[in-house]
């Protein structure tokens, strides 16, 4: 057998064709209940459950809100948005590095859209594979903390290129790194120009106005859509 001869199939782009169909149903199912969803992603560490737990803070008596988490094998995160009070699902993806639409649709039938206003996905932790896939989401959310560095956006232009927002974590500690907030902007800007930047903090609170009202802004534009 030569060459030539060897069958190619590229299983890859089947994949991500198959999770894209099944990503444009799951957004029709949210249009359906009202439900907005958003996924948010970053790196392991960068501060996606304190980004979710001070949203819940913001928003419980505003809108009913409920939480997707993944995680490649623990509950610790759905365990602290729990405790909250908040309805929350757990996706195990068991090794898997991102969430595609066929696992969301699992959590969303476990989590229940139809009594909910604001799903918020806490995507795996990582910046190359969730970036690939299509959830179903009405908004992609992204974080960049401070001390992963201002070249991030030159390493994954992906996970820039597919966010709608990109908050900035951590700037409590922009003293301490060597994290030039000017050329992250231009880097990003060259990816994404209609991105919106963010700088923010979960721990002090910084800038989680700002994120809150991007958020309420965008649940609004999507009931009024
Ligand atoms: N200094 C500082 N630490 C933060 C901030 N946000 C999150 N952290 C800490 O960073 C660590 C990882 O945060 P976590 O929300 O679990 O990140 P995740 O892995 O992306 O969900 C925890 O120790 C948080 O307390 C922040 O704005 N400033
Ligand atoms: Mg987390």
């Amino acid at each position: 057998m030569e060459a030539r001869d060897i069958r190619l199939i590229e299983v890859k782009e089947g994949i991500l064709a198959e999770s894209q169909v099944l990503a444009g149903k799951l957004r029709e199912r949210l249009r359906g209940t009202g439900t907005f969803m958003l996924n948010l992603m970053s790196s392991p560490g960068s501060g996606k459950t304190s980004l979710v737990l001070r949203t819940i803070d913001a928003l419980r008596n505003e809108l009913r809100l409920g939480v997707i988490e993944a995680d490649i094998a623990s509950t610790v995160d759905s365990e602290k948005v729990a405790a909250r009070g908040v309805k929350v699902v757990q996706l195990k993806t068991g090794g898997f590095c991102h969430l595609d639409a066929a696992m969301v649709s699992e959590g969303l039938d476990a989590v229940g859209p139809q009594d909910l206003d604001l799903i918020i996905i806490e995507n795996v932790g990582n910046l190359v594979c969730p970036a690939e896939f299509d959830t179903g989401a009405a908004r992609n959310a992204m974080i960049l903390s401070i001390p992963e560095g201002d070249d991030k956006p030159l390493k994954y232009p992906l996970m820039f290129s597919v966010c709608d927002v990109l908050v900035l974590n951590k700037m409590d500690a922009l003293g301490v790194f060597d994290f030039d907030l000017r050329a992250v902007e231009q880097r990003v800007r060259v990816l994404n120009p209609a991105i919106r930047i963010l700088p923010a903090s979960c721990k002090t609170g910084e800038g989680i106005d700002a994120w809150i009202g991007w958020l309420r802004g965008e649940v609004r534009a999507f009931r009024n859509g």
